[in-house]
């Protein structure tokens, strides 16, 4: 009798699996091809539960994929480049590029000892150079084709530091590291034009309905946000210039009783200059831009606003209409300038109550409208005030409005969306250099192609006032201009560390010959991705961010497909107690404890029995233990059956009564467990179904027949592989088989195994379950019929009475209605 001792059974599988190279990928032209990725983790140091989670799931659809013939992509790459290790530095002085390779060195080995089936040979890291010199390559494809662009944009600014800091260094409004409070600063700055595929993102998000879960399109769909409405200008008086808002509303365009503009709109300065309260108007101003978007635009907050002493004139009356400048409106949505419609907007009558605008209602309702006007009404109606569209529902109103000012020259039809261009400029160390040159005399020149990687120095100084870390680099900084020779400066921003994620796994396919980023060839081979398991955290930048790289990569004829992700698997979080596991918490589970204290198996079929994947999975000891005591269970099972499992010529006669019923169950368990993991991705279930079969193959009978329990239980054995694959790899070898059990070929199931030649029938008396009798497949309704009333419990419980009826529902029921 031998123990189950995980840590030498893990060892030796790991290393075995090592040697053979056994999670090399394969190419064989004769497969399909299958590729399976999990998101790749920033290296913070240690992976906590949430990663085993993710890379169990991955694991399991890898190798189950590999024993169903596929030649199978399944990697591990680092998204290496970011703040905390920044911060680390700063704090404890120790290199990113150090603390970086320290942390991946220790996570890849936490990695390995969990099991997982990665290809190592294709491993990457965002932050060597030979990776982001691609990053850099994809930059200036962008930017040659007019996607990236410069702007200057507001940064969080720490006037103390005087630094630029991360939306992650600002906490509650102030400094991470000295408190004071951030302020806003307008800063030059790379944009990439996401906005440019604003429609072909939403469009092709028809194309993931089914692979995609739907609440994930849904988040990107509002990201997106495209809102149909019009533009309609307004001149303004005693100016040349002229106003144009954007609504969603033109049929309330009678209702118009002021217009308010985004305080940083540019029209402002120019509207209050000689204005005779200017200064307080900018002091005003001033104080708007300190606020997050989040809190402008939260609907609770306050409505604040000023009066610019400047009117415009409505252009179907001719009336003058106040322009203010206020906080809700947003400077880059629309035309960052909105006509106030207070009857029928609730900000606007918010903002009209407060400030004593007219209120105008232009639409009323069935119901009609209130003399005193609580709210803004918001509903369907018919127009009134409106001149000659007064009567007209508001749906024929706004039609018939919009061509008219369509007619006059001042308003058309038109689209907005939510989506803004993205800012990937960072005034940060640790991400790839932005590859740009800036020349007194030619302005922006991109870095000659040659010369990439534009290496991130060694060298730099993080904590100079007023200086991100690049800048304090003087042989960094100084340059020649590719263009003219002069001297000319390096670009000292880099860029968000989301690009570095947006393309890698194109590069997973394959490197290529070194003149493009990726293999295109494998690219197109392998993508898009048939299995893509992350975190709903990732659900709306990461993805929209890799479906506009590759919509672009596709355009420019580096692929040949326009979505990456097929099919997407969102993870819910590990829990204890209810609350997600985290440090600040202090509840973490590590991986470390659990795998030294059980092994990597117990932690692996703990994890994917204990919840389906999408759904958070609660913590819990017993669990654990329940999971360890399974696999002890199915070691024992084959180290007591040793000698049949060993002898080569056992035949399997399934012709007895017990052995019919286990072979049945071997089968049916095939089917279940095939269809749970390949097309339900329901990894509990087809747990529990291994679970099942093992009591059935404890509770068959000695004297019943030895070549259907070694079928039986050989199933079991690799049915388990892809969820505890060293544990059933040593049960294999113990079995004497010599074949390598993760290349075995999935069990297929036979069909006739799984009908029954009995079926069991439910005996009703008025409804009530009173017997259940069993009869033969093939029997007929006459003699269910008689056989029913014919047995003893059906004819005691019907003395005295007479049956009225009998239905019999084949397959399932006979019911005696009885009088
Ligand atoms: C007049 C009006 C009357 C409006 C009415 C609504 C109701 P969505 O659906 O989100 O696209 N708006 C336009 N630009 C804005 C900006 N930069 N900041 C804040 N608000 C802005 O919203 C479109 C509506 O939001 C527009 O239609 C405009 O107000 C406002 F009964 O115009 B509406
Ligand atoms: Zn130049």
């Amino acid at each position: 009798e031998r123990r189950y001792v995980p840590s030498e059974v893990e060892t030796k599988w790991q290393q075995n699996w090592e040697a053979s190279n056994a999670h090399d990928t394969t190419t064989d032209s004769s497969k399909p091809y299958y590729y399976c990725m999990e998101q790749f983790p920033y290296p913070s140091g240690r992976l906590h539960m949430g990663h085993v989670r993710v890379y169990s799931i991955g694991d399991v659809v890898a190798r189950f994929k590999k024993m169903s013939g596929y030649n199978v992509l399944h990697l591990m790459g680092w998204d290496a480049f970011g703040m905390p290790a920044e911060n680390f530095a700063i704090q404890h002085g120790v290199h990113p590029n150090v603390s970086t390779f320290d942390n991946i060195a220790f996570m890849r080995n936490q990695q390995k000892q969990l099991g997982l089936s990665y290809d190592w040979s294709r491993e990457l890291a965002t932050c060597s150079p030979d990776y982001y010199k691609w990053t850099q390559w994809i930059f200036q494809l962008f930017y040659e084709r007019g996607l990236a662009y410069k702007k200057k944009a507001a940064v969080n600014w720490c006037p103390e530091c005087s630094t630029v800091l991360a939306n992650e260094q600002v906490i509650d409004g102030a400094c991470w590291r000295c408190d004071s409070e951030v302020v806003k600063k307008d800063l030059e700055q790379w944009f990439f034009k996401i906005t440019e595929y604003a429609d072909r993102l939403l469009t092709d998000l028809d194309q993931l309905q089914g692979g995609w879960p739907e609440n994930v399109i849904t988040m990107q769909r509002n990201w997106i946000g495209k809102s149909t409405g019009a533009e309609i200008t307004f001149s303004i008086a005693g100016q040349a210039e002229q106003l144009t808002v954007f609504t969603t509303r033109p049929d309330t365009v009678y209702g118009v009783s002021y217009i308010v503009l985004a305080p940083e709109n540019a029209l402002v300065q120019q509207l209050i200059a000689g204005y005779e309260h200017q200064a307080d108007v900018q002091a005003f101003i001033d104080k708007v831009r300190k606020a997050s978007e989040i809190e402008r635009t939260s609907t609770d907050a306050e409505k604040v606003g000023i009066f610019t002493g400047a009117y415009a004139v409505h252009p179907l009356t001719g009336e003058k209409l106040p322009i203010w400048i206020a906080n809700y409106v947003l400077p880059d949505y629309g035309t960052g300038c909105v006509m106030g419609v207070p009857a029928h907007d609730q900000r606007d009558f918010e903002f009209a109550t407060k400030y004593e605008l007219p209120i105008i209602p232009v639409i009323e309702p069935e119901e009609g409208l209130e003399s005193n006007q609580t709210s803004a009404v918001t509903g369907e109606g018919k127009l009134i005030n409106s001149a000659e569209f007064n009567g007209l529902s508001n749906a024929e109103a706004l039609t018939q409005i919009v061509e008219a000012l369509e007619q006059k020259g001042i308003g058309k039809t038109t689209t907005s969306f939510r989506l803004r261009d993205w800012l990937i400029s960072r005034q940060r160390y640790w991400g790839a250099p932005i590859p740009m040159i800036n020349c007194p005399s030619c302005g922006t020149v991109p870095v000659p192609k040659e010369q990439l990687p534009v290496l991130l120095p060694e060298h730099v100084d993080f904590g100079v006032k007023g200086k991100s870390p690049l800048e304090t680099n003087d042989e960094f900084v100084q340059t020649t201009c590719p263009s003219c020779g002069g001297a000319a400066r390096r670009e000292t921003d880099t860029m968000d560390t989301f690009i570095d994620s947006s393309w890698y796994y194109l590069r997973y396919t394959g490197e290529g010959d070194g003149t493009l980023p990726f293999d295109t060839e494998a690219a197109n081979n392998w993508m898009p991705v048939d299995k893509y398991v992350g975190g709903i955290e990732h659900a709306i930048l990461h993805l929209l961010y890799s479906r506009f790289f590759t919509k672009v990569l596709h355009d420019a004829g580096l692929v040949n497909f326009v979505e990456p992700f097929e099919s997407l698997l969102t993870q819910g979080m590990v829990v204890l107690n209810g609350a997600k596991m985290s440090k600040s918490k202090g509840n973490v589970v590590s991986p470390e404890d659990i795998v030294s204290k059980y092994g990597a198996d117990t932690a692996r079929v703990f994890i994917l029995f204990a919840a389906p994947p999408d759904r958070d999975l609660e913590w819990s000891d017993q669990g654990v233990e329940g999971a360890n005591r399974f696999l002890n269970r199915v070691w024992r099972m084959v180290d007591n059956h040793i000698p049949i499992l060993r002898k080569k010529n056992l035949t399997a006669d399934a012709s007895g009564e017990a052995a019919k019923k286990l072979r049945m169950a071997t089968h049916a368990t095939i089917k279940k467990v095939t269809e749970d993991i390949g097309t339900r991705y329901n990894f509990n279930t087809a747990i529990s179904a291994i679970m099942e079969l093992v009591n059935a193959i404890y509770t068959y009978p000695d004297a019943a027949d030895a070549g259907t329990k070694a079928e039986a239980i050989r199933t079991a054995v690799i049915l388990l592989h892809p969820a505890a694959p060293h544990v059933t790899s040593e049960l294999w070898e113990m079995m004497g088989e010599t074949s390598k059990l993760y290349a075995l070929e999935w069990p297929s199931y036979d069909e006739s195994a799984l009908v029954l030649d009995e079926i069991e029938y439910v005996v009703q008396i008025n409804g009530k379950v009173r017997e259940r009798l069993v009869f033969p497949k093939d029997a007929t309704k006459e003699e269910i019929e008689t056989q029913a009333v014919a047995s003893d419990k059906v004819q005691a419980l019907l003395e005295g009475k007479s049956i009225k009826k009998v239905i019999v529902v084949p397959g399932k029921l006979v019911n005696l209605v009885v009088g």
